[in-house]
């Protein structure tokens, strides 16, 4: 039988479901008035302020993540994400992205794309003028183009992977070479979104796709709770869902801080290789709040609100 509950009970507990207004809001977190962009290193401080300009101008969340990275994929940032990134084994540059809407629950990702100055646009094509979430290679170029995707000659692919092949591999992949955009939006009302877009790892074999255009690895945006992004070695995020994991631990009430570190943590126990993964993650709530995290490394991030844009850093998590 069910005891009733006492009249001030009831009371307080009506008061604190008023006061925590949306589903999913953590209980007593502070909620932040205007718009929140996070994204994975220095150089997303450019398309932090891109994303948070497109919101000011009246863009939907969808429009301002694919702003912000569409600047660095111009740009190239760090000879490592879009067209001016490092080159795969055979000497040419595979991209890989994809785009999540939180509202929506849609998502579009691209993988491998040859030729294609924004593979973020791309992936966003895919999100709503297909039926699918993911293309890939060759397909993937073909769609981006039949929708009017900017794109450069991808002619001498074919003989520089022909060459490779007759002799010119190199040993290994170049653990270096290698970052990410992965921003993530949260719009004035709390809604989310978010975006990544990379290179990969350079001298990647033809053909590797790495965890950025998977969902739930490079990225993870769950509108009821929070959203996350990763960089780093994509082998060592993939294979335990690292940003579905964060939103996972966010939903059990962790902060974007804890979730995130929490994410080091677990894959860090889980594997081989212990602390020296090489994985990143930023996060955000739907409060508004943020974290990161990284497991053997300094890891810098950006973060911009109305008004204020910056690079912060954390240090690597300490081992347990
Ligand atoms: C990949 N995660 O393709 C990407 C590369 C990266 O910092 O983020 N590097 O594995």
């Amino acid at each position: 039988m069910l005891t009733p509950i006492p009249a001030r009970l009831s009371q307080l507990l009506l008061l604190l479901f008023l006061l925590t207004g949306c589903v999913g809001t953590p209980m007593g977190a502070k909620v932040l008035d205007g718009p929140l962009v996070i994204s994975t290193w220095p150089f997303g401080k450019h398309a932090n302020d891109k994303a948070i300009a497109a919101l000011a101008a009246g863009k939907s969340l969808i429009d301002a993540v694919e702003l912000g990275i569409r600047e660095t994929e111009r740009v190239s940032a760090d000879g490592s994400v879009g067209l001016g990134g490092r080159p795969n084994a055979a000497g040419y540059p595979q991209l890989d992205a994809c785009i999540m809407d939180g509202p929506s629950r849609d998502a579009g990702a691209v993988a491998g794309i040859e030729g294609i100055v924004h593979p973020i646009s791309a992936a966003r094509h895919v999100m709503e003028k297909s039926k699918h979430v993911m293309l890939v290679g060759e397909g993937a170029r073909w769609f981006a183009l039949e929708h009017g995707v900017e794109s450069v000659p991808i002619d001498d692919l074919a003989s520089k992977k022909q060459s490779w092949a007759e002799g010119h591999r190199p040993k290994d992949v170049d653990r270096d070479g290698h970052d990410t955009i992965a921003l993530l939006v949260r719009d004035k009302d709390g809604h989310l979104a978010g975006g990544c877009s990379t290179s990969g790892a350079g001298g990647k074999l033809p053909g590797r796709v790495g965890d950025s255009p998977i969902l739930g690895s490079g990225l993870y945006v769950d509108e009821e709770v929070g959203a996350a992004g990763a960089t780093g070695i994509g082998e060592n995020v993939m294979r335990y869902c690292g940003t579905f994991l964060i939103v996972e631990f966010m939903r059990q009430g962790m902060t974007p801080q804890a979730a995130c570190e929490e994410a080091v943590h677990r894959i860090a126990r889980l594997d081989p290789r212990g602390y020296k993964l090489d994985i990143c993650f930023v996060a955000l709530d739907k409060t508004g709040r943020y974290g990161a995290a990284a497991s053997n490394q300094k890891f810098p991030f950006a973060v911009a609100t109305n008004g204020k844009s910056k690079v912060l850093t954390v240090e690597q998590v300490t081992p347990r």
